[in-house]
């Protein structure tokens, strides 16, 4: 399973986020999505066999009415060089 981080702007309250998740969601591959509205980034996780591009991602939420830019990870630290 791989798991891709957005920032997403344009939200501004819980249903933003379930519009975003559901967009997302119906996306061939992606097994789940999890919008935080609070922090502003959505976290999808996706299947390795077939998953979307970053760009489908993006694409979807802009459907949905918001705009999307992929962010690092939130929970690893960048590698020391
Ligand atoms: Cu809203």
């Amino acid at each position: 399973m791989t798991r891709l981080h957005f920032i997403v702007t344009g939200m501004h309250c819980t249903s933003c986020g379930l519009l975003i998740d559901d967009a997302v969601e119906e996306l061939p591959g992606v097994i789940r999505s999890t919008t935080d509205v609070r922090t502003g980034r959505t976290t999808v996780d996706l299947d390795t066999t077939n998953p979307p591009s970053e760009q489908d991602i993006i694409a979807a939420i802009a459907q949905a009415g918001y705009t999307a830019t992929p962010a690092l990870s939130a929970d690893t630290t960048p590698a020391h060089p």
